[in-house]
């Protein structure tokens, strides 16, 4: 059973909606929307080696999965496709569960966030 109210509204056919399914605990904006991908930072940018963890359902298969969510980093905000999910999301005195971080720490070029990205790690449990 889809155990969240984002999970019972999720799709699996558009990474440049909010609504989709491994964007239940993203904050930010899309890289989809902004020249990359959902796993894939946009030219000019680099991906963040630190990054918050959520657990979104995929509504396909029934399964859920653990998605990093990564900031892209070294350039100014996208400004595309903002979107807030909220799944799991902790306060940020537990900032390893926080999407109000900016996860640069430790990017290449800068702490300047751009975008993020979600990134399938496994399956969840
Ligand atoms: N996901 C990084 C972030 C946090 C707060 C505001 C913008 C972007």
């Amino acid at each position: 059973m889809p155990p969240s109210e984002f999970a019972r509204n999720a799709q699996t056919d558009d990474p440049m909606q909010c609504s989709y399914w491994r964007h239940c605990a993203i904050d930010g904006y899309l890289c989809s929307c902004c020249g990359g991908g959902v796993h894939t930072c946009p030219p000019g940018t680099s991906p963040s080696p630190t990054s918050w963890i959520g657990t979104c359902y995929n509504p396909e298969d029934g399964n859920s999965y653990l998605i990093a969510y990564r900031d892209c980093c070294g350039m100014d905000g996208c400004g595309q496709c903002i979107c807030i999910g909220t799944d799991g999301d902790l306060p940020v005195y537990r900032p390893s569960s926080s999407n109000d971080v900016i996860w640069c720490f430790g990017a290449q070029q800068s702490m300047m966030y751009h975008c993020t990205t979600a990134v399938l790690v496994g399956l969840a449990g």
